[in-house]
């Protein structure tokens, strides 16, 4: 293999340290799979990073080549090439040829990126049919190339080059006896390498896809704040982003969170830029610091009396980034992915617990958005508790039965299926009468389904009408739904436009908003829209839904018109209810958003909270504007 004698039998001594990467690759690198492949590049790229990070170079080129090699290159010092006293051999050709270079070359102190197996170059040489390393120091360029690890000539410095440049490139071919593919993927590099510049702020990372002709570059200069904004960017943040750094130990802890509108819990936790997706002792510090410090922040502010709040409640709309960087991991799990230094879990604890009260005693605006949310959750989770009680209680009783004041739709296509939730039993029956009975059920609520003005959350919980609504629509509440059970595609809420209709329509907002939000997130809610007048005209019959509506119409036609005020749902005849509120080609209906649900909140807080005043004022306001859409 070698080009020389000597290197011949240097060659064989070589091959019996790197035969057990070739024998037992999958302890090397994990697999040799897709995988396993991926993860050449990435112990290539990991060298890169580590020298960025000793704060000498900040740009990272990684190519695929048409012919199936991939090019890693840095602006870096260059991987040493110097003579070694003791194996008389470029540093070069002991770095890539020997396991684990020990050694003066093995004081990398501050190598802490990546590598889930952290073994170096050598192993992606061993697993390579080619590899050739070049670098550029001293306005000179040194390079040798290796088959399966072993040196393919000594190393050479023919070349020259400017004196300023510098740098490490690196090219290898994966054995393809090895891996059982040696195709990448564009897609799994790029979201890897996104995530290294979201992680080591201000490094550049270009990568070209030269079989694609494809190009990304990354480049984050605020570094966690920004990878926390990139998860965020689709949802609505409550905040800027909450950011520190700390040292203690030897260990580096950085951590960015950012709450968000939603109810998804998204923690991310790196250690030494590895995702750990089974967590471990990082993130269970940084969760019981979470929970402690709005504990406190809330009991000193008397945001909240008796009980606590429970870590799940601080977690809701969370989004965190915790990425530490530490010597000596120990990694767990069935995938090796759950940091389990058991030091850790305190230290991060303890860093977080100081960084964020302080933060929040110097930004008490976000403290209070924060808290706030934690408050709510916690409310939230209580009523659902209680609501699921109330089920299983329920459930006992009737043996599970769906209630008797349910008509039911017979079609088992789910994508056709609705229900609609009318207010009073008047309409209820014209809609029963009116309805198509193979896919629109009716579920009559009482007219008044409770006096919103002195019930609160739990109590409207505890309403038989809603019990019956939740068995109706079949999927549960809070942690207990299960979007699979939905028994119906559209829900769809007829009430009607006067101050009652509009009371019963926010207090089924809110509960929706509150206790199974999925189901406005994916769509299934709706508000019906009936008309507020029918302007007939000999056989002709409009229906306006405004006042202004109404105006408009009877202006423009002016006499022979009769106009009739519809009051409620329940004065329309069972045709005209079809006509203008249940037929899918006729009917209006509005599908809920979260923004609206959240109105709804707000405004039944509104309802039941102690602004006597207020409430007053909106159920004037409302009162006069029921009439009017909604
Ligand atoms: C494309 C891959 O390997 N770059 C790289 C590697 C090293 C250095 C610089 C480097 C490190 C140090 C001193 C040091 C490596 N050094 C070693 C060893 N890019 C790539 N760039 N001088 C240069 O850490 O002290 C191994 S890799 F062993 F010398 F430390």
């Amino acid at each position: 293999m070698g080009s020389k004698d000597d290197y011949n039998a240097e060659s064989i001594k070589v091959l019996e340290g790197l035969e057990g990467v070739r024998k037992r690759p999958a302890m090397y690198i994990g697999s040799t799979g897709k995988e396993g492949l991926h993860h050449l590049i990435y112990e290539v790229v990991d060298n890169a990073v580590d020298e960025a990070l000793a704060g000498e170079c900040d740009t990272i080129k990684v190519t695929l080549n048409k012919d199936g090699s991939v090019t890693v290159e840095d602006n870096g010092r260059g991987i040493p090439v110097d003579m070694h006293p003791v194996y008389k051999k470029p540093a070069m050709e002991i770095i890539v040829t020997k396991l684990h270079a020990g050694g003066k070359f093995d004081n990398k102190a501050y190598a802490v990126s990546g590598g889930l197996h952290g073994v170096g170059i050598s192993v992606v040489a061993a697993l390579s049919k080619k590899m050739t390393v070049r670098v550029k120091k001293n306005g000179k360029v040194y390079e040798q190339s290796y088959n399966i690890g072993t040196p393919m000539h000594p190393m050479k410095s023919s070349e020259v080059c400017g004196v300023e440049e510098r740098g490490t490139t690196v090219t290898f071919y994966p054995d393809d006896t090895i891996f059982s593919t040696t195709k990448f993927e564009f897609s799994t590099l790029l979201n890897r390498f996104r995530e290294i510049a979201f992680l080591n702020a201000g490094i550049k990372i270009i990568f070209k896809d030269e079989t694609q002709g494809k190009k990304e570059e990354f480049h984050y200069e605020g570094g966690l704040v920004e990878f926390v904004k990139w998860v965020n960017r689709a949802k609505e943040p409550l905040h800027k982003p909450v950011y520190f750094k700390r040292q203690l130990d030897g260990i580096t802890m950085e951590v960015s969170i950012q709450y968000n509108e939603g109810y998804q819990e998204n923690i991310f936790g790196f250690v030494n830029t590895i995702n750990t997706v089974e967590g471990g002792t990082h993130v269970a510090g940084f969760r019981t610091a979470l929970t402690r410090v709005i504990n406190d922040y809330v009991k000193k502010k008397g945001l909240l009396k008796s009980d606590s709040l429970m870590g799940e409640d601080t977690r809701e709309g969370l989004t965190a980034i915790i990425s530490i960087k530490i010597p000596h991991p120990q990694f767990e799990g069935q995938t090796k992915t759950k940091l389990g230094n058991s030091e850790v879990k305190g230290l991060v604890d303890s860093a977080v617990t100081s960084a964020l009260a302080e933060y929040f005693e110097e930004n008490p605006a976000i403290a209070k958005r924060v808290c706030e949310k934690s408050l709510d959750a916690a409310k939230a989770r209580l009523a659902a508790k209680k609501a699921k009680e109330l089920v299983r209680r329920k459930n006992a009783f009737s043996l599970g039965g769906l209630p008797g004041k349910l008509a039911d739709c017979a079609s088992k296509k789910f994508e056709d299926t609705e229900l609609y939730l009318v207010e009073g039993e008047s309409a209820g029956g014209s809609a029963k009468q009116s309805r198509n009975k193979n896919n629109q059920a009716i579920l009559p609520l009482k007219g008044k389904i409770l006096n919103i003005e002195k019930a609160n959350v739990s109590k409207a919980l505890s309403s038989e009408e809603i019990a019956n609504m939740i068995t109706v629509i079949g999927a549960g509440v809070g942690e207990h739904f299960d979007i699979e059970k939905l028994r119906y595609n559209k829900i769809i809420i007829m009430t009607d436009a006067d101050v009652d209709g509009e009371h019963i329509k926010t207090l089924l907002l809110t509960f929706f908003f509150r206790f199974v939000p999925k189901l406005i997130e994916n769509g299934n809610i709706y508000v019906a829209l009936p008309p507020l007048f029918r302007i007939r005209r000999g056989q002709k019959d409009q229906y306006v839904y405004t006042e202004e509506e109404l105006k408009k119409a009877v202006d423009k036609a002016g006499q022979g018109a009769t106009v009739t005020r519809f009051k409620g749902l329940g004065e329309m005849s069972s045709e005209q209810l079809w006509e203008t509120t249940m037929d899918p080609e006729t009917r209006k209906i509005k599908k809920i958003y979260i923004e609206d649900a959240i109105e709804a909140d707000q405004t039944f807080s509104m309802l039941m909270g102690d602004d006597v005043q207020a409430r007053k004022e909106f159920i004037q306001e409302n009162a006069k504007t029921a009439s009017l859409d909604i």
